[in-house]
């Protein structure tokens, strides 16, 4: 009631957020719900405290406390993920990406990752971000007939290359990834590998993914997809001279004072992960993206590679002649949000796309099952069939509506 006191503006709309995000479907593939405790955590009093450097080893007095949750964080993260080494500090995906190539590359040097229109991220070697402007960046892309990974390529490249670096990992990608090639790749090249697992930590978490760890020289990995974590990043390794080089990239290399806050949810995110329901609930995303895939492709969408193995797909438009932009656009009239996606050598340029990408972790973690996954991808049909009819699309978001307060969104009352 503070809030709503002192800033009305900022109030008003944090309640029209609220009011968006529980009334609508949300699938974003990168996007989750947090519990109520996570939320506690970052919105506590932590967020008054500075507390550079390490536990134990603290540039200011007076983190006794912040010591020993940043302690919980790392001790709980080596548990879920069973790493040696791990830090908690970096803000987010970007920095934590940024720290592991720092760690054991210089300016300058050539890394080797995911092309962005190939299910990429930015950080992995795109010319616009900080990892394509700082080093030499090469790319590889998907084997253009099956939409999946061709390893056998990725090798072509990287003995060609020579990467000091080479990155694996993705934010759209449908299908496992083997690290174990990656990692023979890389050895044959004597190149480092990290795996970047911000989309799939939840099911590499929960045993429902090959993990990196101990395979990759350095894994790396947003908090708040699948991990259903505050919004954040986290590093791990096995190795103790790499653990030691990251400690002095993250502090005092790329940041200041660590978000102590978001430390302490993350460590609750941990201990939710670490039990029993956190496997459960990624079986049923799993289960639910199956489902939803299957129904989808029953009318006709054409999805990459055919499918998915994980949390999302990515719809190739073009067969049904539209645009990612337009897509996006009128799933969201109708209630349903879910962003615009470049595909494998796209004609359309990335504000436009030929796809979309869709997950069901947020609706996973509102407790909706296969029923709601079949409504909602003939929902994706109509949408797609009445893309320009705004009646037919008004209907379909009353729809959503009346599906959504079935299943309300932790924190939100
Ligand atoms: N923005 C994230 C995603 O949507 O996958 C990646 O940073």
């Amino acid at each position: 009631m503070e809030l709503k006191k002192a800033d009305g503006n900022i109030y008003k709309l944090i309640e029209a957020e609220k009011i968006r995000q529980s009334e609508g479907l949300e699938m974003i593939a990168s996007e989750n719900y947090v519990s109520e405790a996570v939320l506690e955590a970052t919105g506590s009093i932590l967020t008054n405290k500075y507390a550079e450097g390490y536990p134990g080893k603290k540039y200011y007095s007076g983190c006794e406390f912040i010591d020993q949750i940043e302690n919980i964080a790392i001790e709980r993260l080596k548990k879920l993920f069973g790493c040696k080494f791990a830090n908690v500090q970096p803000h987010c995906g970007s920095s934590a990406n940024m720290a592991a190539y720092l760690a054991v590359a210089k300016a300058g040097d050539r890394i080797l990752g995911q092309s962005l229109d190939a299910g990429g991220h930015l950080t992995h070697g795109a010319k616009v971000s900080f990892s394509g402007q700082i080093f030499e960046s090469f790319s590889y892309g998907l084997d253009p007939n099956t939409g999946l990974l061709d390893y056998g390529e990725v090798e072509k490249i990287a003995k060609k290359v020579k990467p000091k670096v080479i990155m694996c990992g993705f934010s759209a990608y449908p299908r496992a990834i083997d690290f174990k090639k990656f990692k023979k790749i890389a050895k044959s090249v004597n190149a480092v590998l990290i795996a970047d697992i911000a989309h799939i930590a939840g099911l590499v978490a929960a045993g429902y993914h090959q993990s990196p760890v101990g395979v990759a020289d350095i894994v790396t990995s947003t908090t708040h997809k699948t991990l259903r974590g505050p919004r954040s990043g986290i590093i791990m390794t096995n190795d103790e001279e790499l653990a030691k080089k990251i400690d002095k990239v993250v502090f005092p290399g790329i940041q200041g004072g660590p978000l102590e806050h978001v430390i302490a949810a993350k460590a609750v995110s941990f201990g939710e992960a670490l039990k029993p329901q956190f496997k459960k609930y990624i079986e049923n995303v799993l289960g639910n993206m199956k489902v939803f895939a299957k129904t989808l492709m029953a009318f006709d969408f054409d999805l990459v590679s055919g499918g998915t193995d994980n949390h999302l797909i990515l719809v190739d438009l073009r067969s049904k002649n539209l645009t990612g932009k337009d897509f996006a656009h009128a799933l969201h009239e109708a209630g349903i949000t879910v962003n615009k996606n470049s595909v494998s050598n796209d004609p359309q340029p990335p504000m436009i796309t030929s796809g979309v990408r869709v997950g069901t972790a947020a609706l996973t973690t509102r407790g909706m099952g296969i029923a709601e996954m079949q409504r909602i991808a003939e929902m994706f049909n109509a949408v797609a069939e009445n893309i320009s009819d705004d009646k037919e699309l008004q209907k379909i978001s009353k729809e959503v509506k009346q599906m959504c307060k079935k299943f309300p969104v932790p924190g939100i009352k």
